[in-house]
């Protein structure tokens, strides 16, 4: 049976270190996986390169399970959990895209933000408190249903949330790289904090 599995995927990003830092204590990744779409933001605690090791490390924990067929977030999430302990850790926010059954499955643990945008209304999954690699008592899977046109957003805290989704749905006619970098350059806080910001027209 033939499988449509080649997509245009219009993805914008931004991911740059703190002022005065050579490395970026923020990493992501986005994993295209045809009908599937794996995307994921991570704040190594404080900044520099400890925070950097922490990041890399859990990054590289999805990699790794994600090209073996391993999709499952909350395992996933307990892979890297252990396998962070020897870093900070840090906070991770997850998302998988299902392009058959138009859902997103989300998972975050701590503070990394993560919304759908859509001209009918957001959906905000919410986080729960913690720190990969460090201390996370428990996970909260949310599965969610999105539209085609939606954006969806994930971001770390280098980035203010007061560019608001109102700002997001006006602007989401825009390539995802443009409408990232507006956001960037209007709320980044790059002066205090690494900078990673995703956006992903589904
Ligand atoms: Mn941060």
């Amino acid at each position: 049976m033939e499988q449509e599995s080649v997509h245009t995927r219009d993805i914008g990003v931004v991911h740059r270190a703190k002022k005065g830092e050579l490395q970026s204590g923020d990493d992501y990744l986005i994993h295209d996986l045809g009908e599937k779409l794996f995307v994921a933001v991570i704040d190594g605690l404080g900044h520099g390169p400890k925070a950097h090791e922490a990041a890399v490390t859990i990054k590289s924990v999805f990699k790794e399970q994600i090209e073996k067929g391993n999709l499952a977030l909350p395992m996933l999430f307990d892979l890297a959990h252990k396998r962070a302990a020897a870093t900070r850790g840090g906070v991770v926010g997850a998302a998988l895209v299902d392009y058959t059954r138009k859902r997103i499955s989300f998972l975050g643990v701590g503070n990394i933000a993560m919304k759908c945008v859509g001209k009918n209304g957001n959906e905000s999954p919410l986080s729960v408190d913690g720190i990969v690699g460090y201390t996370m008592d428990r996970k909260k899977l949310q599965d969610l249903p999105f539209e085609e046109g939606q954006v969806l957003i994930m971001h770390s805290d280098g980035v203010s949330e007061r560019y608001g989704t109102a700002f997001v749905r006006a602007n989401s006619s825009l390539p995802m790289q443009k409408l990232v970098q507006k956001i960037v350059d209007g709320f980044g806080r790059a002066d205090r904090d690494d900078v990673t910001f995703l956006a992903i027209k589904l």
